[in-house]
Formats: C-alpha cells, sequence, structure tokens
C-alpha cells in the first residue's frame, strides 16, 4: 500500500504563536519537523477526514517542498480532496476565502508573514479552520500538546503532484485540484468595490503605486489593478514573488519601505502610495505628504465604509460592528460612537476577531500592524484595503489629505507610534514585563505631566460569542481618553524576545491636529522611558524599529 506509517520522535518547540507557528528555515528542515505538526493538526482536526482542505503558501523558500509533503499527508490521512494555488502561491487573504468558496473543513497556509524569507531566513505554518478563520487558541492549544507526544506520522507514498497544472490530478484515493491562485479572490473584491468607478478615476489620471515586496501580493496586484482596473503600466512594483522575497524584510511600515515615505514626500508623489506584506494580509497607507497610520486608516475607512458598494445596503450604512486589538489606537472607537455601533477591543492577533465575524457582530476590524480587513472574509487583507482606499478616492473625489484632514477635524487625531525592540535575552524581556507588572497598581492617580493615571493593568480578554478566556495580553497604562503606553511581547519572533511599546495620544483642538507624530509623541515617550525604565533595564540605546 501506498499510504505508510513513519515512526518519529517528537519535539518540544511546536507552540504556535500570534499567528501560526514560526521558526528558523534550519528548524523546519529537521527530519519530520514539518510532518510532527502536520499529523498533530491531523490527529487533532479529525473533521478534515473526509473533507476538503485548501492548501498554499507564500512563496518563499522551501514553500514548494513543504506543499508536497502537507499533500501526500493528506492523502495518507484520509482527506477527500485537496484545493491547491497554482504553483503552491495563495495570499493568506485569498486562501481564507478559498476555504470559504469550497466549503473546506480547513486550509495549510505556509508562510512566516512579514518575517523574511531565504535559506537563512523564515517558515511557518498558519492553520485555518472551516469558515476560514485562523485556528483558535484552544485548538492551537491542542495541536500543540499532540504534537508533544506524536509517535508516527501517515503519508501517501506514491509520487507526487504537477503545482503548476490548473485542473484535477489524483493521489490515491485523494483529488487534488489545483486552481488559478487569483481568479476566486479577484471575483470577491468585484463584488465589494465600485470597479468601473475606480477605472474611471484612473482614466481621469489618478495614480497609484503599489509595492508588492517580492512577495505574494504580485501577481495579485497585477491582475486587479492593472488588467481589470486599468491603471497605467508601471503602477505595481516588485510585482515578481520571489523565494527570498529580493532579501528585502517584506514588512510594510516606515522603515522597510522607507523608499514609499520618500516617494509620498516628493514632487512625483502619485495619488495613493501602498504596499503589502509577505503574505498578503497586511497594508500599508500614504497619500500625496502623508503617511495614514494603520489605526487612522481603520477609522477613516470605518467612516467612510456606507459609501462602498459591499457594505453600503444595511442598517447604519452597513456597519454592524467595528473592532480593533487592545494596542491598536482608539480613533475607530471614536467613529464607532459617532455611528452608534459597538466597538470591541480584542488581544492582538486576528484569530480574535473571528468569532465576532462569524457571528455578524463585526463588519470592519483591524490593527496597528498594518492589519485591516472586513466581514468579507476570515482574514486581514491587504489589497482589499488598498482596494477600499481607492474607491474612496474615486467616490469622494477627495485627495487622501483632505480626507484625513477632514476626519481629524470632526473625530480628533490619535497620533500614534510603535517601539519595537527586536532580539532581547529572554530573561531581560520578562525583567521588563515582570516589574512593570509588579509597579501597575501603585501608578493608578499620578500625574505625568498634563496627564493622570485613569487605569493600569494586565488586559484579558472575554471572548463574546464562546466565553473563552485570554489572559495575559499586555500591559496597560491609560490616561483617560487622552493617551495611552502599552506593553506585550510579541508572538511572532524566531529568535529572542521583542518587546513592543506603543504610545498613543489624542487631541481634539484646532490648532493641535498638524503636528508631526514624533513632537506629538516625545512627551509620551519621556514619561514612558520613566515608567517601563526598557532602555534602563535592557541596556539598549533606544528601540530597534520605529513604526
Ligand atoms: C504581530 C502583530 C499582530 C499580528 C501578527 C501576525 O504579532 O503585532 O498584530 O496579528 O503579527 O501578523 P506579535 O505577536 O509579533 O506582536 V502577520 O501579517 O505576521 O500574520
Ligand atoms: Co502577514
Amino acid at each position: 500500500m501506498p499510504v505508510c506509517e513513519q515512526l518519529t520522535q517528537p519535539y518540544t518547540d511546536q507552540k504556535p504563536g500570534t499567528a501560526g507557528l514560526r521558526k528558523k528555515v534550519a528548524v523546519f528542515l529537521q527530519p519530520h519537523y514539518l510532518e510532527n505538526f502536520l499529523q498533530a493538526i491531523f490527529d487533532v482536526e479529525t473533521s478534515l477526514k473526509g473533507s476538503t482542505l485548501v492548501i498554499g503558501g507564500d512563496g518563499r523558500y522551501h514553500n514548494r517542498v513543504a506543499i508536497q509533503t502537507a499533500i501526500a499527508m493528506a492523502a495518507g490521512n484520509g482527506i477527500s480532496k485537496v484545493v491547491v494555488g497554482q504553483g503552491g502561491i495563495l495570499s493568506t487573504p485569498a486562501a481564507s476565502n478559498l476555504i470559504r468558496v469550497h466549503d473546506a473543513a480547513g486550509g495549510l497556509l505556509f508562510t512566516a508573514s512579514h518575517n523574511p524569507a531565504g535559506p537563512d531566513g523564515d517558515f511557518g505554518i498558519k492553520f485555518n479552520i472551516a469558515g476560514g478563520g485562523q485556528a483558535p487558541e484552544a485548538l492551537t492549544g491542542k495541536i500543540y500538546e499532540a504534537s508533544r507526544t506524536i509517535s508516527r506520522y501517515r503519508l501517501f507514498d506514491g509520487g507526487s503532484v504537477d503545482l503548476d497544472r490548473c485542473g484535477n490530478q489524483q493521489l490515491g484515493d485523494t483529488l487534488i485540484e489545483i486552481v488559478d491562485s487569483v481568479d476566486d479572490y479577484a471575483q470577491l473584491q468585484q463584488s465589494l468595490f465600485d470597479f468601473d468607478l475606480i477605472r474611471a478615476w484612473f482614466k481621469r489620471g489618478g495614480r497609484i503605486c503599489f509595492d508588492a515586496m517580492h512577495a505574494v501580493t504580485g501577481p495579485y496586484a497585477q491582475r486587479i489593478l492593472i488588467e481589470q482596473l486599468g491603471a497605467p503600466a508601471g503602477s505595481v512594483i516588485n510585482a515578481t514573488p520571489l523565494e527570498d522575497f529580493g532579501g528585502g524584510h517584506p514588512d510594510p511600515n516606515l522603515i522597510y519601505a522607507k523608499h514609499l515615505l520618500d516617494l509620498a514626500m516628493s514632487a512625483e508623489s502619485p495619488d495613493l502610495i501602498a504596499a503589502s506584506d509577505g503574505d498578503g494580509d497586511r497594508n500599508m497607507i500614504l497619500g500625496r505628504g502623508l503617511f495614514i497610520s494603520p489605526g487612522d486608516s481603520l477609522a477613516m475607512l470605518a467612516a467612510h465604509l456606507d459609501k462602498l458598494p459591499g457594505y453600503k445596503n444595511g442598517p447604519k450604512g452597513g456597519i454592524r460592528g467595528l473592532a480593533r486589538s487592545m494596542p491598536t489606537c482608539r480613533a475607530v472607537d471614536v467613529v464607532a460612537k459617532a455611528l452608534e455601533v459597538e466597538c470591541f477591543e480584542t488581544p492582538t492577533g486576528w484569530k480574535f476577531f473571528c468569532n465576532l465575524l462569524d457571528a455578524g457582530r463585526l463588519t470592519l476590524c483591524g490593527e496597528e500592524s498594518f492589519g485591516t480587513s472586513s466581514s468579507h472574509t476570515r482574514e486581514k487583507d491587504g489589497l482589499w484595503a488598498v482596494l477600499a482606499w481607492l474607491n474612496v478616492l474615486a467616490t469622494t473625489g477627495n485627495s487622501v489629505q483632505q480626507l484625513a484632514d477632514a476626519h481629524w477635524a470632526r473625530h480628533g487625531r490619535h497620533y500614534y507610534v510603535r517601539h519595537d525592540y527586536d532580539e532581547l535575552p529572554v530573561a531581560a524581556a520578562n525583567t521588563v514585563v515582570d516589574s512593570l507588572r509588579k509597579a501597575l497598581p501603585s501608578l493608578i492617580g499620578s500625574t505625568h505631566d498634563d496627564w493622570t493615571i485613569s487605569q493600569a493593568d494586565e488586559f484579558s480578554y472575554t471572548d463574546p460569542v464562546d466565553g473563552s478566556i485570554a489572559t495575559g495580553q499586555g500591559l496597560r497604562i491609560v490616561f483617560g481618553d487622552a493617551a495611552r503606553i502599552i506593553l506585550r511581547l510579541s508572538g511572532t519572533g524566531t529568535e529572542g524576545a521583542t518587546l513592543r511599546l506603543y504610545l498613543e495620544r489624542y487631541e481634539t483642538a484646532a490648532d493641535k491636529l498638524a503636528w508631526p507624530t514624533s513632537d506629538a509623541l516625545a512627551p509620551l515617550a519621556q514619561i514612558a522611558d520613566r515608567i517601563v525604565r526598557l532602555n534602563e533595564l535592557t541596556g539598549r540605546k533606544g528601540p530597534s524599529v520605529i513604526t
């Protein structure tokens, strides 16, 4: 029989983080490392047997090898049908959509998202469940437990699949369907936005620069922006997915995509500048002369959602509810209040939005880490956000700057920045967190410059839908509505520990809306330095990355 059982030894480090299991490529190349984790998924998620499974990845180094292994193991574990993106390519939002389109029981997404790729870079797996959402914590916990005791895995040992040929192939009893990576995703976007209007905007001379960063969104952006919407050739740059993302950091932010900020500040700036990350779920938005922070982008899209075809029919301009992750600035809360809709504050990680989306309580949600999306799928969706902005520009006829100015004049402005302290020794990072945690109760009521601390606690979250509880989700120091300082440990790094410090300041007075962000946040950074003592306790001179 070509289905065989292979004996194996467990690894003890296969605990998924904020979004899947991420490790250095070298770790994934250890004997049976990938197979063990996949078998743990098949053992725990028994609904996969006899069902459809979607498989794809962001095209990074090791993608094709891992996908062949996953297909062989799916065939060895009684999966009826496997749907694979051509060439093994699927962006994360496209994969989430395919799970929905094919009524699949789950999906395996091979990506380490915004982490660098190549033989010395990172690799990873995200497991998504029926409906397209990221596996919830309870499930990833069980998968981790299973991976610690695994002793054998099953695979079909009878040949491989041609990943590049669209159509059906058979592997034992399992049907393998290779599908075009872009078709279904492009169709979904067409159902949400006014493509005619955007096409007319380009015809009138509207200009965009979209940077795919040599990662997965190249083919998606090429098809939708250039072929379907008629953006001028050259509007999509770095459009060819490369195994090492061209040696770059596929993380669209002010550091790793500084060239886009430079373009926005230049005389040649197009109307909209955007980028996406390794697996296509993040987005960065800039207009001529300004950067729109992800928290502002979320709030501004929320305020204009009623103008977009996929959303305008329904109560409150089609908005059921809004949500943001805890460290994301509270700009969207202000819009929610104005629209009189519910607003949720969830822990960091897209999986925490999924129950609310499934329950029909959310239309739009986002994270400060350049993630925005809506109820159309169960992942954040980079190109979706770009298309939403294009649609808003085309509908209003305004520039990004005009939209931002009007928004801040009406709702006030949340200045926002994130400081990352990367690759810290784990002990040093824990010392910072532990000492702040201890100090929190004594901070309440204390005054720092003009601000008084109204709340200081460790964030925990009870899911309003299933009642599950997530504890230890970040330390927060709140100065009423005026400001916040947040500290949390990252769950996506692959080396040492990363600490993230988030600073937010809210201003409503007309003469305080046009400050440079770094000036606005300088006093808060000083307060954070005194309270959190990051530099003092880690011996660093400052953050590794400021976004
Ligand atoms: C980071 C971001 C978080 C995001 C996660 C996955 O997690 O802060 O908002 O959901 O990455 O994004 P952490 O734990 O490192 O802060 V992606 O685009 O890498 O899947
Ligand atoms: Co990503």
